[in-house]
């Protein structure tokens, strides 16, 4: 047979089928919520491509419940996701970064939905405008409370307790990467036929890299073991390949992204400004530890595992180490030698 008949893609919907048979309890309500977010992702993807083209650029005036500037974007994406994960009837309630409270989806649509969902629906957005990569970053729980209204607690659960996790990246190419808790697996736009095809299957992130990933603008508010750990990354020394590279985005997504791919560290530290860090917990710091773990790396808010931490509130910041096993744990000992909690 001439080899062109043989050769496969793999789509994220077939994909996400054939997976679905490895859990026999569930319905397919997981892959329909899966589904739904990848075909959210596509018509946001639609819109950042044309964002230079189309009057969609610029603050829209409000802000979130940071306080941060909301740019039209991601008031469009919060509105893509929310719809689609409102519509498709497995999701019963989101939280949202642009959203104060958590949303309850009407029990019409919800009233046998078992998943809540956290979600950043664009991260990175002081890029939008300046054509630099961005992403959506998303996490899947189970509901806890049994019925009726929606609780705090269906959404204060530890990532540990993750049952999907995953981000897109608007970057050079669009790519959906996603965990179940059974390895990584990305997935690329093809904008000719429109769907997410397999090319990055189980993903695992090298043990150790040669990239670290910070704002060091800030060096002068960063707490001592991240001082004496970037001095660590810049000292010359063959045998570990340092002095290693810097390589900061300002987008979550494209850091990691990179770093997953090539191996690297990733740090948002606690500083003198930000006491608690400046990252958020619950949709952008759990849904990636998962991701990073799943790969073989680890995540850690410096002393420990982010999955570990018991979240008290939606909007929870934390300070975030992400990336390489050895690289993580490497700055976890700067950490407990130089600032301890
Ligand atoms: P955002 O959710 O308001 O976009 O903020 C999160 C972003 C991350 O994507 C990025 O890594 C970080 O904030 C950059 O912050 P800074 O500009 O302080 O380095
Ligand atoms: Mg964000």
């Amino acid at each position: 047979m001439n080899s062109i008949y043989k050769r496969s893609v793999v789509t994220l919907g077939q994909f996400i089928i054939e997976r679905q048979a490895d859990f026999p309890y569930a319905k397919g309500e997981l892959s329909r919520l899966l589904r739904d977010i990848g075909i959210a992702a596509k018509i946001v993807n639609r819109e950042v491509n044309k964002a230079g083209l189309a009057d969609i650029l610029g603050d829209i005036g409000s802000s979130n419940v940071q306080g941060e500037e909301q740019k039209k974007l991601d008031v469009f994406a919060n509105e893509q996701f929310i719809s689609a994960l409102s519509s498709g009837g497995e999701c019963c309630a989101i939280a949202s970064e642009e959203n104060e409270e958590m949303i309850q989806i009407s029990s019409d649509v919800s009233k046998n939905a078992r998943y809540v969902v956290c979600i950043d629906p664009l991260d990175g957005s002081s890029n939008i405008d300046v054509n630099v990569s961005i992403g959506t970053i998303f996490s899947i729980y189970r509901r806890v409370s049994l019925s009726g209204t929606i609780q705090l607690s269906d959404f204060l659960q530890k990532g540990t307790e993750q049952v999907a996790a995953g981000y897109v990246i608007f970057g050079s190419s669009t790519m959906l990467v996603y965990t179940t808790g059974r390895g990584v697996n990305g997935f690329t736009l093809d904008p000719s036929i429109g769907e997410f095809c397999l090319s990055h299957p189980d993903m695992k992130v090298p043990k150790t890299g040669t990239i670290y990933s910070i704002n060091e603008g800030n060096y002068v508010h960063f707490p001592e073991g991240v001082k004496q750990y970037i001095k660590y990354c810049q000292v010359e020394e063959a045998a570990t390949k340092r002095p290693y590279s810097s390589r900061y985005i300002g987008s979550l997504v494209a850091d990691f992204h990179r770093n997953l791919l090539k191996g690297g560290i990733y740090i948002y530290p606690a500083t003198a400004k930000s006491p608690k860090g400046k990252l958020r917990l619950l949709y952008e710091c759990n849904p990636l530890a998962w991701i990073v773990e799943q790969a073989g790396g680890k995540a850690s808010d410096g002393y420990g595992r982010i999955l570990d931490i018991q979240p008290n509130s939606l909007h929870q910041r934390t300070p975030f180490y992400i990336g390489s096993s050895e690289m993580v744990k490497l700055a976890e000992e700067y950490m407990a030698r130089f600032s301890q909690k």
